[in-house]
C-alpha cells in the first residue's frame, strides 16, 4: 500500500476495527475512510453500492462483523448468521465491482471443526463438524473465506482472509452478557475488588484452552499480510500458545488484585474444548506478536480502568 493509498476500515468503531486504523495512522497511512454504522448499514445492499462507487477505496479491511461471546453466540443465531452474511457479501461484491486492489477479509478460529486436530491447521478447514454454540457465526464467516476464494478464482481479485485467535485489547465488549471470556473476567474481577464481594462467578469447568492476541498486534499482522501476502489460502494468526480457561482466571484476578474465591458454574457451556492455532505459515512469512499475555492483561485492564464509564454503561 503506497502511503497516499485510499483505505476503506469497515468496522472502526469496534476493537479489531479501531486496533487496524490505529495502526495505519502510526504507519503514516493518511487516506483512512471510515463510516458509523448510523452513516452506512452494512448490511443495506443499495447503500453498501452507493458508497462504493462515490469512494472507490484503493484497500478495503473487512473487520466489520456482528461479534460475542459463547453465549451471545448461541442466543442470537439468526442475527449472527444474517447480519455477518449481509455484511460480507455487500463489501465483498461492491469492492469486486469497483475495482477495489486488494481486500482483507477477518474470520475466526471458530472456522475450523470442533474435533480438528490441535494446533489447527489452515488445512482442516470443512474437515468435519463445528462447535454447536457458535455454528451460525462460523458458517458467516467460513462463506467469506469462500467469496474471497471465488472472486479470486473466477474474477482475478486479490482478495485475502486471515483468521485470528480469540483476541483482546481496547475497545472491547464488556457487557456481562454478551462479551468473551476475558474482558467478562476482568470486568467481574474488578467489581468483586471494589465491592469486597468473596466470590466472582466463572463459567463452565474452566478446563477448556484459548489462545489470547492483543488485537494490536492482529492489526499489525492485518497490515503486513495486506502489504506482502497474495495467496488464495488464508492465513492463521495467533501467538501459538494457549491456557486453560482456569489459569486464564487466575492471571486475571492476578492483575486485578482481587483477592476472593473462584466459583465455577457448569451450568454455562464450555464450548470448543481447545483452539490452539498453528501460525507456522505466518511466521514464515517473518511475522510474529510482540505481546505477551501477561503484559497484555495489564496494559488491557489500565485501558479498562481509564475507560470504564466508557465501556460499562
Ligand atoms: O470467550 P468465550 O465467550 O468464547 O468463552 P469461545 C471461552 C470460555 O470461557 C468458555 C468460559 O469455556 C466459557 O464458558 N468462560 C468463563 C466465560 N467465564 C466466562 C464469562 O464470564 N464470560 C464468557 N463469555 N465466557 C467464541 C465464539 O467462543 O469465541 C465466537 O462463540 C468466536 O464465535 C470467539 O469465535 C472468538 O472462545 O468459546
Amino acid at each position: 500500500m503506497k502511503q497516499e493509498a485510499t483505505i476503506y476500515v469497515a468496522g472502526h468503531r469496534g476493537m479489531v476495527g479501531s486496533a487496524i486504523v490505529r495502526n495505519l495512522q502510526a504507519k503514516g497511512y493518511e487516506n483512512i475512510i471510515i463510516r458509523t454504522s448510523s452513516e452506512l448499514d452494512l448490511r443495506n445492499q443499495a447503500a453498501v453500492a452507493d458508497f462504493f462507487a462515490a469512494e472507490k477505496p484503493d484497500y478495503v479491511f473487512l473487520a466489520a462483523a456482528k461479534v460475542g461471546g459463547i453465549l451471545a453466540n448461541n442466543t442470537y443465531r439468526a442475527e449472527f448468521l444474517y447480519d455477518n452474511l449481509m455484511i460480507e457479501s455487500n463489501i465483498i461484491h461492491s469492492a469486486y465491482k469497483n475495482d477495489v486492489t486488494k481486500l482483507l477479509f477477518l474470520g475466526s478460529s471458530c472456522i475450523y471443526p470442533k474435533m480438528a486436530p490441535q494446533p489447527l491447521r489452515e488445512e482442516s478447514l470443512l474437515t468435519g463438524l463445528l462447535e454447536e454454540t457458535n455454528e451460525p457465526y462460523a458458517i458467516a464467516k467460513i462463506a467469506g473465506i469462500k467469496l474471497c476464494e471465488a472472486y479470486r478464482s473466477q474474477y482475478g481479485a486479490d482478495f485475502i482472509s486471515a483468521m485470528p485467535t480469540n483476541l483482546y485489547g481496547p475497545n472491547d465488549n464488556y457487557d456481562l452478557q454478551g462479551s468473551h471470556v476475558l474482558p467478562a473476567l476482568i470486568r467481574k474481577f474488578h467489581d468483586a475488588k471494589i465491592n469486597d464481594l468473596p466470590t466472582v462467578e466463572v463459567w463452565g469447568t474452566g478446563s477448556p484452552r484459548r489462545e489470547f492476541l492483543h488485537a494490536d498486534d492482529l492489526a499489525d499482522a492485518c497490515v503486513f499480510l495486506m502489504n506482502n501476502y497474495d495467496g488464495e489460502l488464508f492465513v492463521n494468526i495467533g501467538v501459538g500458545d494457549d491456557v486453560t480457561i482456569r489459569e486464564l482466571a487466575e492471571m486475571v484476578k492476578d492483575v486485578v488484585g482481587y483477592e476472593g474465591e473462584l466459583r465455577w458454574n457448569t451450568d454455562k457451556p464450555d464450548g470448543t474444548p481447545r483452539k490452539l492455532m498453528d501460525v507456522s505459515r505466518l511466521h514464515a512469512m517473518g511475522w510474529k506478536h510482540t505481546t505477551d499475555l501477561r503484559e497484555g492483561l495489564e496494559l488491557t485492564y489500565q485501558d479498562f480502568l481509564a475507560n470504564e464509564v466508557l465501556y460499562v454503561e
